[in-house]
């Protein structure tokens, strides 16, 4: 078994990394492993495999990496084939640069896993992997299974589905991502909170995976690995010399928002927050009467209360908030406390709308969007 330093090989040479396209098979069945299967022991130490009887991670020094090529902007998809995303967001945790490409020295397979932290459910829109070939590889595919997991305690636990995809046309010396956005996963729903997805490959195929090393990831991320094809997997490795891996995940949240109330319109001006930001609400009753939310509790230059029945019982509250400095974005903040079905439209000087609304006799849910308004807007 080989181990080798923490060092990096970088190149000024890298020119347009291929994006790249998979394509493959239908959804696998979720596996039934809870990841608390135990197997090799593993003892690490700033990067050096110190037991070759164990099973720790490895460079692999024959691909290069450019810091300064803008590694991850060549990344395209392929076409998409599902949800149309108005309002999809792109969850990374590295900082586009790899510094190394590893994989588990002695296993027979391997995963690494990332947490990701979405703020309310979602649909998915895309998955990212980027992975290396070393020189003397002549294979240019890699076939792998990518599974996204529950939160167990802060580390990947049962299993919620699992996908194949190639990834074929890797360049040989480099790193190359793909970009799976076949039908099949972006019909995979996710909840809120805390979701992780893990990308297993072989390790035969000598294929590295992407791993920064200097980003502002951390403590988001496990390894496992097996060293048979039948073999249990080792338990989950806590990660300890990348700050994040190349695992990305797009998700539209506002495919999850309801939809529109049928014969419910909003028409009138309620509040105006600076920046000309209007808020405008309908609601409709169980017996179907239509009427417009009505301002005039409170309000202040960026939050407001609404009412639907009586000035003294407020209904909902809005907040358009300047968060430009920030992530350059106006953020909305709704909290209705209702449940009637209703409309509620934000809207930009540029009439440009941010929607939010509810299923008639479900308690609305409170949404907070940070991205709702670009500040060029
Ligand atoms: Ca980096």
């Amino acid at each position: 078994m080989n181990s080798s330093s923490v060092g990096k090989k970088r190149s000024n040479s890298l020119g347009a990394l291929a994006a790249l396209v998979l394509a493959l098979s239908s959804p696998l069945a979720a596996e039934n492993e809870d990841g608390s299967l135990s197997g090799t022991s593993v003892r690490i130490y700033g990067g050096h495999v110190l037991d070759e009887d164990a099973a720790g991670k490895e460079d692999l020094d024959s691909i290069l990496v450019d810091p300064g090529d803008g590694w991850m902007a060549d990344v395209a998809a392929s076409d998409p084939t599902g949800v149309v995303s108005p309002a999809s967001t792109g969850y990374s945790y590295d900082d586009g640069t790899p510094e190394a490409f590893t994989r588990i020295t002695g296993a027979h397979e391997q995963e690494y896993a990332q947490r990701f932290r979405l703020p309310r459910a979602g649909i998915v829109t895309s998955v990212t992997a980027c992975f290396g070939r070393q020189q003397d590889d002549d294979n240019p595919d890699v076939a792998f299974i990518f599974v996204f997991y529950r939160d167990s305690g802060g580390r990947p636990g049962s299993p919620l589905a699992a996908y194949s995809a190639t990834v074929s046309g890797l360049a040989r010396g480099k790193g190359t991502c793909g970009v799976i956005n076949r039908g099949d996963v972006t019909s995979q729903r996710l909840d809120g909170g805390d979701v992780w997805l893990g990308v297993q490959w072989p390790n035969w195929s000598g294929k590295g995976f992407a791993e920064d090393r200097n980003g502002p990831g951390g403590t988001r991320n496990f390894w496992r690995y097996r060293s048979a094809s039948q073999s249990p997997w080792s338990s989950w490795n806590t990660e300890t010399v990348a700050t994040a891996y190349f695992i990305r995940l797009g998700v539209d949240h506002e495919a999850t928002t309801p939809p529109p109330a049928e014969d419910c319109t909003p028409t009138t001006t309620l509040l105006r927050f600076d920046g000309d930001y209007e808020v405008s609400m309908c609601y409709r009753t169980p017996d179907g009467q239509v009427g417009q939310a009505k301002s005039g509790i409170w309000a202040s230059a960026e939050s407001g209360l609404l009412w639907f029945f009586s000035r003294d019982n407020a209904e909902v509250l809005v907040k358009v908030l300047d968060g430009c400095s920030h992530n350059g974005y106006r953020w909305v903040f709704v909290a209705p406390v209702t449940t009637l079905e209703f409309n509620l439209l934000v809207t930009a000087p540029d009439g440009t709308t941010w929607r939010h609304g509810n299923v008639q006799g479900v308690t609305a849910s409170t949404r907070s969007d940070t991205r709702a308004f670009r500040c060029s807007q």
